[in-house]
């Protein structure tokens, strides 16, 4: 045994130890074990053949399918060095790569400016969640070639096996997942084609490949090749629809260490969320720094432009972001050192250097393109001021259309108990003092024609509170809700759901409260339906008597004197009915409710007009003729009554 073995067998176990533990948990480097996982592994090994496209030494990338479940992908870039190790210094640069934990490309000294970053968990990971790993290097103009077995064990350390075709240089690597640890080991075609195309799209003249040799399954080869990178990109994106204009915009800005591209077009559609952005080939899902950057500096360029050019005048609002963005198609692509993913699915991009970047470059070279394509330049100010005024009516009618939904709409209060019937003509709503007089009510109607609304304590004090706070009562929004036609200026007569709408309070000081604060509303909110005499007040009676074996009611005292009248031997008592919760609910349909026995008060527009001044002094700000009022008044109660 030679001391190079030896020391070999040494370093073999703890590169083991390592790769063991990506079989141990293999979610915390992959993610998951399901497909999702599995084609994890294949981006990482796509991604280091990226890496050698972006540092300018990798033209081709090959990936094909095997029948016997391998995926091999092939690039022409400079090889994964052959030679010692540095550090591990009985193992090859390549065996190193494929064994140890996140040696990866950035080993060496000046390895990669910019590298993968959401994947680079390493080939390593491939090799250690992959049943077999065949490697061929071209390097040198020699080919090289090793293997490993069962999660990374070293099967054939690296050897030259001949020379390299036409002195070309690449890596190819071939895996079998592994089926012990990866619930799922069949590849999806078009999961990787997707993918690949947008790796093409973002890495300008990078060629990717996508073969299926699996005899079960018939996909046509498919080849992606952009030499106008995302320029190629919101083409694509666009395709489908019809562009504003022909020309892409494209801006750029470098920095030490940070680089942004931006490609641009708009469509004549409305769709506001066309912007799409990548973060070393990461599609950034959920945004970040390079996105704000962009959209402020748009939003800021195109109104100053529009100002500029007397299309927007000064006293105009301003163009919002989002009136800007309609039918905007654009591609930002940013290419840092140290990404920072942030957020729910590790897809926003957290650094704040990054904004600045895209910021300034959107600002100077957007607005030089603006100058540059004046016809085009017109045509987005036009587009975002004719979404702008859409915007702005769109929001009124929303408005509206959500006050009425609120308070109209199809979804009835729960506290009202509406009738069978649909027709208005035929249906009445009884809105009823309290809750234990709404439930004898209930009993007592006929529930095809008749509603019932119980109205709980004093609601709000209509005449003296603002429209706003008014609204917020959940006494009057059920009430609005249960006509049904609106309020103030927007009610509408066409709409209400019952001809008659009754008011149905006791006959003592409280009750003529409550309706005259009722009929307050309805005066102030509702005057149509008062005026074209939809307003009814129901009248329990004042008095009972017995005669014989029957209750008797008697509607008042001018009625209780004729019975006198009419009946000078009734020695029975009469009793005074102070509320309807004294009656049950039989009395109540006999007396009030029932159409052919009841006695309904029309509120007639006279009595508005008087009652305005009434309902003024009575709920008005002034409390000494408040006070005044109700003194004077107090004796009547037929006058509160109306
Ligand atoms: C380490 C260093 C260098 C290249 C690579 C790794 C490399 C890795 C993979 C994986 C798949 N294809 C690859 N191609 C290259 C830099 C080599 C140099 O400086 O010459």
């Amino acid at each position: 045994m030679t001391s190079t073995e030896t020391s070999y067998e040494a370093a073999d176990i703890t590169v083991l130890e390592g790769l063991e533990a990506v079989r141990k948990r293999p979610g915390m480097y992959i993610g998951s074990t399901g497909p999702t996982g599995l084609h994890h592994l294949v981006w990482e090994v796509v991604d280091n053949a990226v890496d050698e496209a972006m540092a300018g030494h990798c033209t081709t990338v090959d990936v094909t399918l095997h029948e016997d479940g391998a995926c091999e992908v092939s690039d022409d870039g400079r090889g994964i060095p052959v030679e010692l190790h540095h550090q591990y210094e009985d193992l090859t640069a390549a065996e190193v790569v494929l064994t140890v934990l996140h040696a990866g490309g950035k080993f060496g000294g000046d390895g990669y400016k910019v590298s993968g970053g959401l994947h680079g968990v390493g080939i390593s990971v491939v090799n250690a969640l992959s049943s077999r790993v065949e490697v061929e290097i071209d390097r040198n103009g020699r080919r090289h070639y090793m293997d490993f077995v069962d999660g990374g064990r070293l099967e054939t350390r690296l050897t030259e096996i001949g020379d390299a075709p036409d002195g070309r240089t690449g890596t190819t690597v071939r895996f079998w997942p592994d089926g012990s640890i990866l619930d799922e080991t069949r590849f999806r075609f078009q999961t990787l084609a997707e993918r690949f195309q947008m790796m093409a799209f973002l890495n300008r003249g990078l060629r990717i490949c996508l073969n299926d040799g699996r005899s079960d399954e018939r996909h046509e080869k498919v080849e992606f090749c952009y030499e106008g990178g995302i320029r190629d990109f919101v083409v694509h994106v666009n395709a489908s629809k019809e562009s504003l204009f022909n020309e892409v915009g494209y801006l750029e800005g470098i920095e030490d260490d940070q680089e942004v591209e931006i490609a641009f077009q708009w469509n004549t559609g409305f769709n506001s969320d066309g912007l799409h952005s990548f973060a070393n080939g990461i599609n950034t899902l959920e945004g970040g720094m390079h996105e704000e950057g962009f959209r402020s500096a748009l939003t800021a360029v195109m109104n100053r432009y529009a100002k500029k050019r007397g299309m927007l005048r000064d006293q105009d609002d301003n163009l919002q972001g989002e009136d800007i963005r309609e039918g905007l198609t654009a591609i930002i692509s940013v290419r840092l050192v140290e990404p920072q993913f942030e957020g729910q699915t590790k897809s926003k991009l957290g650094n704040v250097e990054t904004r600045s970047l895209v910021q300034r470059t959107t600002n100077d070279r957007l607005a030089d393109w603006l100058e540059e394509h004046p016809s085009e330049a017109k045509r987005i100010v036009q587009k975002s001021i004719n979404a702008q005024r859409a915007r702005v009516a769109a929001q009124d009618a929303r408005r509206s259309a959500r006050r009425k939904s609120a308070l109209d709409g199809a979804g009835m209060p729960d506290k009202l108990k509406d009738c069978a019937s649909k027709d208005p003509r035929e249906s009445e709503l009884f809105i009823v003092e309290g809750d234990s007089a709404g439930g004898s009510a209930t009993q007592a109607r006929d529930p095809h024609t008749m509603a019932i609304l119980p109205i709980r304590g004093k609601i709000l004090n209509v005449e003296r509170a603002r429209s706003d706070r008014m609204l917020k009562n959940t006494e009057v929004q059920t009430l609005i809700q249960a006509i049904g036609a609106g309020f103030g200026e927007d009610f509408d007569l066409e709409r209400i759901r019952y001809h008659k709408v009754i008011l149905l309070c006791d006959a003592d000081v409280d009750g003529s409260h409550i309706r005259t604060l009722l009929l307050t509303f309805f005066f102030r909110q509702m005057r149509a339906l008062v005026e074209s005499g939809h307003v009814y007040i129901a009248q329990p009676p004042l008095y009972s008597t017995i005669v014989g074996r029957e209750k008797v009611y008697l509607k008042d005292d001018h009625v209780k004197n004729a019975f006198m009248e009419d009946n000078p031997s009734h020695k029975k008592e009469f009793q005074r009915l102070k509320g309807l919760g004294e009656m049950d609910f039989d009395e109540l349909r006999e007396t009030t409710m029932d159409p052919v026995r009841r006695s309904l008060l029309q509120v007639s527009v006279e009595m508005l007009a008087i009652a305005d001044e009434v309902f003024s002094t009575l709920m008005g700000e002034d409390v000494e003729s408040r006070k005044r009022f109700i003194q004077t008044n107090a004796h009547d109660v037929r006058f509160l009554d109306i």
